[in-house]
């Protein structure tokens, strides 16, 4: 499965730039914007068809969706009423009084078993496609680890020195301007955009499910395992998703909200988190690592000083016992001398 999603993906990523501007095209509603024009990635009253797309999978999705599933359905439904009509017209007990006895139509049975596996056929290949592309990213950027608790989510930055923190809802008497009943959280996660993030997500007691319509997300938090998929925002906005996995009573009340922003505004956020960049946390590994080589070649040289050092002293202790024994054996010379 693994092996054969590089060559899917590759063929997935030339239709990406076919996907651009599908949102536009026939989300004919358009996405909600705030009062600066940023999107917020919600349901709406009365809305049919889905959210308006914020991510490259979310289009894809839709385009899905829209132009291969729709009009295979709507095709499907049309062709059995009509049959239904036609055999209620036709064959009714007035129309055709004596009904004929006919069974076991050969062609017929084949037609009606292979007309339905072409259609599956049909469906499956933009599926497959759709599945290994959403599967992961080769080329993640950073990734966001995510957990299900009952009944809040918990998040962590491991790319930016671990940033970390619960995220819980908003209870609607502490509901602000501007936040949305039973959907603000207290804590947002804010990514930015135009990212590959890898999502990593697991549950710490029953199975959740973190789910972001407007970003095409939906996967497990499962205890024990790690599920993996990915995501790639491509406008600034506030997105909001639910788990959508019965998780007990507090099921309906452990939202999620997203903070799109800028690349630089996410810098910010992290370093007020008291986190850092990943290329900052490169710098400080690379100063600390050159002072630790710079600390060890002045251990080093201080150590062989001293050896050297020590060398010198036995040397020159050798050398003197050297000469007192000459001296002592000079002494004694002239003494045997005398015998
Ligand atoms: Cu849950």
């Amino acid at each position: 499965m693994v092996a054969a999603s590089a060559p899917a993906r590759a063929a997935t990523e030339t239709a990406a730039s076919a996907a651009e501007g599908i949102s536009a095209a026939y989300n004919a509603q358009g996405p909600i914007t705030d009062a600066d024009g940023k999107m917020i990635g919600m349901a709406r009253p009365w809305e049919m068809g889905l959210q308006a797309p914020a991510s490259p999978m979310k289009e894809r999705m839709e385009d899905f969706h829209n132009h291969q599933l729709m009009p295979i359905a709507v095709g499907i439904v049309i062709f059995v009423m009509l049959l239904l009509f036609w055999v209620m017209v036709r064959y009714n007990e007035k129309a055709n009084p004596k009904p004929s006895k006919t069974t076991h139509n050969t062609l017929l049975e084949i037609v009606w078993t292979l007309v339905p596996v072409l259609l599956l056929l049909l469906i499956v290949v933009p599926s497959m496609r759709m599945l290994y592309y959403v599967d992961r990213t080769q080329d993640a950027e950073m990734t966001l680890n995510i957990t299900g608790y009952q009944w809040y989510w918990g998040y962590e930055y491991p790319d930016n020195g671990g940033v970390n923190f619960m995220s819980n809802l908003v209870q609607e008497k502490d509901l602000k301007p501007g936040q949305q009943e039973l959907l603000s959280t207290d804590n947002p996660v804010v990514l930015p955009v135009d990212t590959n993030i890898r999502l990593i997500m697991t549950g710490a007691d029953v199975i959740h499910s973190w789910a972001m319509p407007s970003m095409g997300v939906k996967l497990d938090a499962v205890p024990g395992r790690h599920n993996e998929t990915w995501v790639r925002i491509d406008r600034e906005g506030t997105f909001y998703g639910q788990c959508s996995e019965i998780c007990g009573q507090g099921h309906g009340f452990m939202p999620i909200e997203i903070h799109a922003v800028s690349k630089a505004a996410f810098a910010d956020w992290v370093h007020k988190q008291g986190g850092k960049m990943p290329a900052e946390i490169a710098a400080d590994k690379a100063a600390k690592d050159a002072k630790e080589a710079a600390d060890k070649a002045a251990a080093d040289a201080k150590e062989k000083a001293a050896a050297a050092d020590k060398d010198k002293a036995a040397a020159a202790a050798k050398d003197k016992a050297t000469k007192t024994d000459k001296k002592e054996a000079g002494k004694k010379e002239p003494a045997k001398k005398g015998e």
